[in-house]
């Protein structure tokens, strides 16, 4: 039989959902070919690098960012169904006008300091049912999911008790069914950006010594959140962005990153961890909230636990 496409798949699949689900879907991937063929292009094009601008967060936004986060926002904006978009690009949430169910947040280009280098970024989005507010724990997603840009294009979305990957293929103009089911792998690779050891507090350091000195682990780290967490997803081990002395409250934020790929993981059969409790347990206090983050295989986030520490 057939794999069926990306849009076949949310008719069969996610029936529950309704026609309303699968139009948030179908803008999702005509954008992420849209930015896709864009980035295709990167370094031939005015759009790379700094555009000089600080984001609502001070950080520097690439050329790159702000035309995802455009692209993006208009996209889920105008469909019917939704009623909120919030992103990790703008100050507030944005209001589509229409009576929709569903309010999405999104980090557009999520790694972007990636881009000048042209490795792997991704687009990181939830759905939530319709709220008035966009602080809402990632207990209530209805799906989560990302997009990689990387050697191929990935969409990767789950539903409770679902992960499913769709690869596009260029030469049929469609994402198709790549990868069913998914169940995180089982291998042992840590991911953590261990340059800030210094930084690091102690549990995390004795956690770090004590799973160098089983011998048996990789270490890989692109430094983009959804590369990182796509490897963990289909190979196994864990992904940690902490607290230290630098990041006290972390790095990643909840709204945009944590709450979306944590869901993702936890669905996958995996866990996730943010200071000694569910990531989809904190009700965000603001929209940039950030918070420390470990995800995996249960196994894995498992034996992190046995040393953490609260901060
Ligand atoms: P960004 O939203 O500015 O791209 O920052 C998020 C990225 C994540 O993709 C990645 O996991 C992390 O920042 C890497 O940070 P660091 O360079 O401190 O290791
Ligand atoms: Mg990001």
């Amino acid at each position: 039989m057939e794999k069926p496409t990306l849009k076949e798949f949310v008719k069969t699949n996610n029936s529950v959902l309704g026609e309303q689900f699968a139009q948030i879907i179908v803008a999702l991937q005509s954008t992420a070919v849209i930015v896709n063929s864009k980035l295709a292009r990167n370094g031939l094009i005015a759009e790379q690098g700094s555009s000089g601008d600080k984001n609502v967060y001070g950080e520097d936004v690439q050329k790159l960012d702000e035309y995802a986060n455009e692209l993006f926002t208009q996209a889920f904006l105008s469909c019917n169904c939704v009623y909120s978009v919030g992103s990790e690009e703008l100050a507030q949430p944005k209001l589509s006008g229409h009576d929709g169910i569903y309010s999405i947040t999104h980090d557009p280009l999520d790694g972007s300091s990636n881009i000048d280098t042209n490795l792997p970024i991704g687009t990181i989005f939830a759905v939530y049912p319709k709220s008035e507010t966009l602080l809402q724990k990632g207990s209530t997603i209805t799906a989560s999911g990302y997009v990689l840009y990387g050697p191929s294009l990935m969409l990767i979305y789950a539903t409770k008790g679902s992960v499913n990957g769709f690869t596009y293929d260029p030469k049929f103009g469609d994402f198709i069914l790549s990868h069913p089911n998914i169940a995180i792998g089982s291998k042992k690779i840590y991911s953590i950006n261990e340059g800030y050891w210094e930084l690091f507090h102690e549990n995390d350091q004795n956690y770090l010594s004590s799973i160098k000195k089983e011998g048996s682990y990789s270490l890989r780290y692109v430094g983009s959140m959804v590369g990182d967490v796509h490897r963990t997803l289909l190979k196994g081990g864990i992904f940690l962005y902490p607290s230290d002395k630098k990041h006290p409250e972390g790095k990643l934020r909840l709204l945009y990153e944590a709450a979306p790929l944590g869901f993702l993981i936890i669905q996958s059969g995996g866990s996730a961890i943010s200071n000694g409790t569910n990531p989809l347990d904190i009700i965000p206090a603001k929209h940039d909230q950030r918070v420390p983050i470990i995800l995996g295989s249960k196994d894995e986030v498992e034996k992190y636990l046995g040393f953490f520490k609260p901060q």
